[in-house]
């Protein structure tokens, strides 16, 4: 309709605007995509709803595709990898223009991955890294250094026991086994803490990211070791169900046992605030709007930056009061 207005009085300007088009599609595969035209339609598969920092991150995430004009075919795996698989399938069948995802664990991807490449869809990766051996299988990924956290957090510890005597017996609440920020936190953390040697982990097992995984896991540990002086959970929501373990077990959280976690979501950060936590690392859900700029260069088939790190910091009880008024998530 437009184009029949336009034919007799502005014939050079129709072609302007054709030729504009046509650029931002070179390299896209999404037909008319990012043309002004039609959205770019973005297939996006979560892990699930397991943690206060996976709902911040699903709130950023539509948020800013609403924001930039993007159509969001959102998924939530409800924290299955075999239905993180299955969106991705779906996607592809229904000819999305990209992929992002949040990949539950590390492996067991590569299957998948090389299907959207096969189809000419490319893929962002977002939060979680996967393990491929095949680096062109997705176009970059977004998150934060996992075992930066680890480090930063077990950093502080050796500090803060540095005159203490005899051995700091510590525990460990793990996330998601297998899942990149598991495994690297973990490693960050016994890489800081083997600087001294009277920090020791008695115990460290899976708690799921979850408040229910953190407490009963916590009620465990608690039973089997009369000595806990700390405990590391890998989120804070772990950190938080843990609470009900400790006090349960008539011992006062941040003082019998000092408490590390990662995230600083709000109740995390409540947490620190009144002294139940000792410390945080932070970790940022907020990667939606950066998200939607990688998919637009994506899908006009620029070359974009393979990993792009969240800038993050830490958060000590005095820092957590300063920041908890205006903390957003
Ligand atoms: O720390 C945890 C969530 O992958 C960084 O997953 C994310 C982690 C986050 O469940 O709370």
């Amino acid at each position: 309709m437009l184009r029949k207005v336009w034919a007799g009085t502005a014939v050079g300007l129709l072609a302007l605007s054709l030729a504009a088009c046509n650029n931002s599609d070179t390299g896209g595969d999404g037909g008319d995509a990012g043309s002004g035209n039609e959205p770019i339609v973005l297939g996006f598969s979560q892990v699930g709803a397991e943690s206060g920092w996976r709902t911040a991150n699903t709130t950023s995430i539509k948020e800013s595709a609403a924001e930039a004009g993007i159509e969001l075919k959102f998924d939530d795996a409800q924290g299955k990898q075999e239905n993180q698989i299955t969106a991705i399938r779906n996607f592809i069948q229904q000819k999305v223009d990209v992929i992002a995802f949040s990949p539950k664990v590390e492996t067991g991807f590569e299957t998948v991955l090389k299907e959207a490449k096969d189809a000419g869809i490319p893929v962002i990766l977002t939060d979680r890294a996967v393990d491929t051996q095949d680096k062109t299988l997705y176009k970059s990924f977004l998150g934060s250094d996992f075992v930066k956290e680890g480090r930063l957090s077990g950093e502080w510890l050796v500090n803060e026991m540095k005159s203490a005597t005899g051995d700091v017996n510590i525990v460990e609440l793990q996330g998601t086994t297998g899942s990149a920020p598991a495994n690297d936190r973990k490693k960050g953390f016994a890489e800081a803490i083997a600087k001294d040697p009277k920090l020791k982990v008695i115990a460290s097992q899976s708690g799921d990211f979850t408040r229910a995984g953190g407490k009963q896991v916590m009620e465990q540990f608690v039973k089997a070791n009369p000595k806990i002086d700390v405990l590391f959970a890998h989120n804070d929501d772990m950190g938080l169900g843990a609470l009900e373990a400790i006090t349960a077990a008539g011992k006062v959280p941040g003082k019998d046992i000092k408490i590390i976690t990662i995230d600083a979501v709000k109740d995390g950060m409540q947490a620190l605030a009144d002294g139940k936590f000792n410390f945080i690392a932070e970790c940022s859900p907020l990667l939606g709007p950066q998200l939607m700029e990688l998919v637009k260069k994506v899908n006009k088939g620029e070359s974009v930056p393979a990993r792009i790190e969240t800038q993050e910091t830490t958060f000590t009880q005095e820092q957590a009061k300063a920041a908890l008024p205006t903390r957003k998530y």
